[in-house]
């Protein structure tokens, strides 16, 4: 009876079970599957959590990009975004294999080598399982393949979205500075080379770090924060009156500051030209003072650009009242003297350029002249003193003034030879106006005979110049050369009450003309 009992009706009964097993068995094994993805999906979730949000060191597994060694923190877009993507596919990866491995594992351990019931029960139990996990483990691929594209194209839109908007404020800039007439960048005021975008320093005192290129870009679309922590634009344009970098010259051998105000208003260039103590530098700053006394009595306002300019203007401002003696120009690279002139829209930069006298009579040392390559309208300041004939034709008693006064270089080959100078450069004169200051005028006014009938006459002075101090190849010379000439008598002086000679005031208004 016990036989029949145990290999009969156990094993029927057994059989009737499993069969009836068999039949909820694919639901259990489609509940585990759809477990497992449930479980998969939140874990990788969790890690997107981490990667993006929490940031802890668990969740780092590639080395970030760090501010201190790139000057400036990363614009998301450009770099971090893929970077944060590359780690939640390596984390995710890493999470999925351990979590289908660990659940495989309990299955193992708790249905086959250490079950808490009879095996009969739990073996096929825990095939099923096996099947429900195999089969969650395969769904949950696509799944979670699919978050990560969606991340993945989420991002390529974004960073495609931030190099265009970057394109189009650098495009925006560009043409900003093309309508300003400064396509190829600002001059740089100590080496008179153009420079496009200049290298800006951090505005937090504390920090000071050089930054060379702040345009929008990987660091940055509309501000860029510094290593530091500092904001600061990342275009001209951005920067309100207010807010204005000084820039530094990008030109390795140079690195000077340019002038606060570069590149937000067109800039002029007035190159002087003259033999030695032919009276440029007192025509320069007489220049100046002209100006400022014209903004006194209403006319355009005048401010000068950079300190060094406002010194030099300090010194020479005396020296004009005093009706004293400049120094020789320093041979040494010469600097721009720097002013704003005007208000508002109608602001201009203007860059005069007093270069010592020896420049253009040494032909090596020409080269030092570059910025004449971007002047439109030029000064040649002619000493009448310089000319032989002043001394011999004019008076025949000879005329009576300090010869120590007079330049000793003669004005054509000073012209002839700046003129081949520049011509070298391939800068074109043909459409470049030129104005000759004949100097001095003071000395010379009591005396009649030593300068034109009417100095303020171009036409008289130039008759007088070719007539009387026999410069007629000269002014032919200067007619061929130049688009335009005009001649001015100018004294560089200024009386008790600072106000400058007016002949200088109507040759600095057809000088800035241009
Ligand atoms: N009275 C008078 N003196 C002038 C005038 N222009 C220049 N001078 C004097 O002439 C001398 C030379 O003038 P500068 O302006 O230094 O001449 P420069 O062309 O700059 O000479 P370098 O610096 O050597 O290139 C100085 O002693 C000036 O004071 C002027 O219009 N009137
Ligand atoms: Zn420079
Ligand atoms: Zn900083």
């Amino acid at each position: 009876m016990s036989d029949i009992l145990i290999f009969v009706l156990v094993p029927a009964v057994y059989l009737a079970l499993l069969g009836l097993y068999l039949s909820v068995a694919p639901v259990i094994a489609v509940l585990r599957g759809l477990a497992l993805v449930m479980e998969l999906t939140w874990r990788y979730l969790r890690v997107v959590d981490g990667v993006l949000r929490l940031r802890t060191p668990e969740y780092v597994v590639l080395p970030p990009y760090l501010p201190s060694v790139e000057r400036a923190h990363r614009n998301y877009f450009f770099g971090p975004a893929t970077r944060d993507l590359r780690q939640i596919l390596t984390l995710g990866r890493r999470t999925y294999l351990r979590t289908v491995g660990d659940t495989f594992r309990r299955v193992t351990t708790g249905q086959f080598t250490a079950p808490t019931h009879h095996r009969a029960f739990t073996v096929p139990y825990g095939l099923t399982l096996y099947l429900g996990l195999a089969a969650g483990a395969v769904a949950a691929v696509p799944v979670l393949a699919l978050l990560l594209a969606l991340h993945a194209l989420a991002v390529a839109l974004a960073a495609a979205g931030a190099r265009l908007i970057a394109g189009i404020l650098r495009a925006a800039d560009r043409t900003v500075m093309i309508a300003r007439g400064l396509p190829r960048g600002m001059l740089c005021p100590s080496c008179f080379e153009r420079v496009p975008y200049p290298a800006y320093d951090c505005p937090q005192a504390s920090c000071r770090r050089r930054h060379t290129d702040i345009r929008p870009g990987t660091f940055g679309l509309f501000r860029r924060r510094c290593a530091c922590g500092t904001r600061m634009p990342t275009l001209l344009l951005l920067m309100s009156r207010d807010t204005r970098l000084s820039g530094f010259c990008v030109h390795v051998s140079c690195g000077k500051p340019m002038n606060p105000d570069a590149g937000h208003m067109p800039e002029l260039i007035l190159p002087l030209i003259g033999g030695r103590a032919a009276g440029k530098t007192q025509l320069m700053a007489a220049m100046v003072k002209s100006l400022e006394n014209t903004a006194e009595n209403g006319g355009p306002a005048i401010r000068l650009a950079d300190a060094e300019s406002t010194a030099t203007q300090l010194v020479l401002n005396e020296v004009l009242e005093i009706q004293g003696n400049t120094r020789p120009t320093q041979k040494a690279l010469p600097r721009a003297h720097s002013f704003v002139l005007g208000s508002g829209r109608a602001e201009r930069l203007v860059h005069v350029f007093d270069t010592a006298g020896e420049r253009f009579v040494n032909r090596e040392e020409t080269d030092a002249l570059r910025y004449v390559r971007e002047a439109g309208t030029f000064v040649f300041v002619l000493d009448p003193m310089a000319v032989d004939a002043f001394w011999t034709r004019l008076d025949p008693a000879g005329p009576k003034v300090d010869r120590s006064l007079a330049s000793t270089v003669d004005p054509e080959e000073v012209f002839s030879r700046s003129v081949q100078t520049v011509r070298t450069m391939g800068t074109r004169l043909d459409r470049a106006r030129l104005a000759v200051a004949i100097s001095k005028r003071d000395l010379l006014a009591d005396q009649s005979g030593l300068q034109p009938e009417r100095p303020d006459d171009s036409e008289t002075a130039r008759e007088w110049l070719c007539e009387r101090l026999g410069l007629r190849n000269l002014a032919k010379t200067m007619d061929l050369e130049f688009g335009e000439v005009r001649f001015f008598c100018t004294a560089a002086v200024a009386d008790g009450k600072g106000q400058v000679d007016p002949s200088v005031a109507e040759f600095v208004d057809w000088c800035l003309r241009g």
